[in-house]
């Protein structure tokens, strides 16, 4: 393992050299745009895969490297967000592909803390359906730039122009196309280079699991091609690039611009072009502020912050990753830092590059870098590790859960495993696991934010810990934080349900909000405030 002394001027230079070709970034849309189907194609662009779709999905349904879990190959969708790092062009780019459902978008939400831009997709022939909307006001929120991808180009859909129009009237942000198609959504011909004017037509592969070659081609040989559809298309480019909607670098990190590409992912179109803006227009890893909004350089002592906790990734090991994200400084393996929680020092002797679920022993990680910590039972989402100046990151979101349900083991020889499957799934913090005096532990509480989360608890207790469970369902829908006085006042009222979280917060359940409005109208002194943080 090579040393690397901070102290030493040299190696400072280093640090800021690792972090300016460091890109961290986040795959966002609703459910079905194609973000799992683009990760693999960029992984395919940039020669980290041979193959796009090799591992095969049930009933041969194309497979994605970041769709690793059972349930996500099953079903065909992303339920929990997977880490990959790859180069292109010499940058390392950490590519975060997020779950569309809404269901699993606290997982989606943490990611968002975690990166320094992201990609929306959005279906051509959808626009911008409401999780994105949705995930996009997150990003608003946090001043993350976006780029967007129009996907789906080769499936009859939307006009070109009006979704430009749709982008700029519903988020405000100014569009700016790097890329323009020819041909409409359906008649998928290729593509304008805005920059260059220059024609790119596509050679399709078979199923798209190749890389889709391309000759890059002058604006008369566009014509000769494509004759009126390389007409449109420059028309159409020219008009906009007269409004000015050309790339504005300022404008577009300071989250007021987004860059427009087209493209077909599942046919690896458009996708080298997304890979190129990535690296010469994505933010590098830069100071990140902390609680107190301070920056800390990225070239200071090492601190990172654990975004997503998750075990099950291995059924060979049966151990659990936290994903920190490093935020300055360089981070080598077996290093001690201190946890930030706890004060206490922290040996970071099992450190892994993840890979969608493979992974690789990772002795140096630069800031931007996504450092999975190997059974690191101590690491909660949102703690701060730092070696050092102390430094304090900002909490996780959270979310405000609307669904309750009691949990129980089915089988009663699995005491233990059901109580270290619930513990885990609690650590983790997608689920939020509360317990009652009424109940006590043989029952606790699970509450999501959507129904499918008790439907991927249920399948890793049973496959995971060998504990299957069943749920009763609860008469809740509502979930307030409230304080030990505002507990006393609800225990007479048997509507409601006073419970504990394992952080010791107080929440209690009712039924509606019409019941909180009540209470508040009868009680104003009772604290009974929202779950969620963001
Ligand atoms: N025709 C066409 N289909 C595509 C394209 N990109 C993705 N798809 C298909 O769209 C479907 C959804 O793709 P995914 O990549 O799983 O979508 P996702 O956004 O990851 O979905 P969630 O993770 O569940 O939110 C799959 O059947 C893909 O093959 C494309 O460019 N053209
Ligand atoms: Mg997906």
């Amino acid at each position: 393992m090579s040393t690397v002394h901070l102290k030493d001027g040299v190696d400072n230079l280093r640090v800021l050299d690792e972090a300016v070709h460091r890109r961290t970034i986040a795959v966002i849309s609703h459910p079905d745009a194609g973000k799992s189907t683009l990760t693999e194609a960029l992984l395919l662009h940039a020669h980290a895969i041979g193959e796009a779709g090799a591992t095969h999905g049930k009933a041969g349904r194309r497979a994605t490297v970041s769709d690793w879990m059972a349930m996500e190959k099953e079903r065909g969708i992303s339920i929990s967000s997977a880490a990959i790092q790859f180069t292109h062009r010499g940058t390392i780019i950490n590519l975060v592909d997020t779950p569309g459902h809404a269901d699993f978008s606290e997982d989606t939400y943490r990611v968002l803390a975690a990166v320094d831009a992201a990609i929306m997709l959005v279906d051509a022939a959808k626009g911008l359906e409401a999780q994105t909307m949705k995930l996009f006001e997150v990003c608003r929120r946090r001043g993350i730039p976006l780029i967007t991808m129009i996907n789906k180009w080769d499936r009859p859909g939307g006009d070109a122009l009006a979704l430009m129009d749709e982008i700029e009237k519903r988020t405000g942000l100014f569009p700016t196309p790097l890329t323009w198609p020819v041909g409409e959504s359906g008649n998928f011909q290729g593509l304008v280079d805005c920059d260059s004017g220059q024609y790119v037509r596509f050679h399709r592969t078979a199923g798209g699991a190749t890389i889709a070659s391309e000759d890059l081609l002058s604006a008369s040989e566009g014509l000769e091609i494509a004759g009126a559809s390389w007409e449109a298309a420059i028309e159409e480019a020219s008009l906009l690039r007269e409004e000015g909607h050309v790339h504005d670098e300022s404008l577009f990190l300071s989250a007021a611009s987004t860059p427009v590409l087209f493209g077909a992912a599942a046919l690896n179109i458009g996708v080298r072009q997304l890979l190129d803006t990535l690296v010469e227009i994505a933010p590098p890893a830069e100071s990140r502020a902390d609680t107190s909004g301070r920056r800390r350089a990225v070239n200071s002592d090492f601190s990172g912050f654990v975004f997503k906790v998750q075990s099950g990734m291995d059924s060979n090991h049966r151990d659990r990753v936290a994903f920190v994200r490093v935020c300055s400084g360089v981070f080598e393996r077996g290093m001690i830092v201190t946890h930030e929680p706890s004060g206490r020092p922290f040996a970071t002797k099992h450190a892994q590059q993840m890979f969608g679920k493979d992974r690789e022993t990772v002795d140096l990680a630069w800031p931007g870098d996504i450092v999975g910590l190997i059974n690191a039972t101590a690491l909660r989402p949102g703690d701060t590790l730092f070696s050092g100046s102390p430094v304090v990151y900002p909490p996780m979101p959270r979310f405000q859960p609307e669904h309750f349900r009691t949990a129980r083991s089915t089988d009663s020889s699995k005491h233990k495993q059901f109580r270290k499957g619930i513990e885990q799934l609690d650590h983790e913090g997608v689920i939020q696991v509360l317990r009652s005096d009424r109940r006590g532990d043989q029952t606790p509480i699970l509450a999501a934010v959507g129904p499918m989360q008790f439907e991927v608890a249920a399948e890793r207790m049973a496959n995971e810990y060998r504990a299957p469970i069943a749920f009763d369902a609860l008469p809740y829908t509502v979930a307030c934080s409230i304080d030990a006085d505002t507990a006393k006042v609800l225990a007479k009222h048997s509507s409601s349900e006073v419970t504990e979280a394992t952080d010791g917060r107080l929440i209690a359940l009712f039924p509606n909000e019409w019941k909180v409005k009540t209470l508040r109208r009868e009680h104003p002194e009772l604290k009974l405030d929202s779950v969620s943080a963001d």
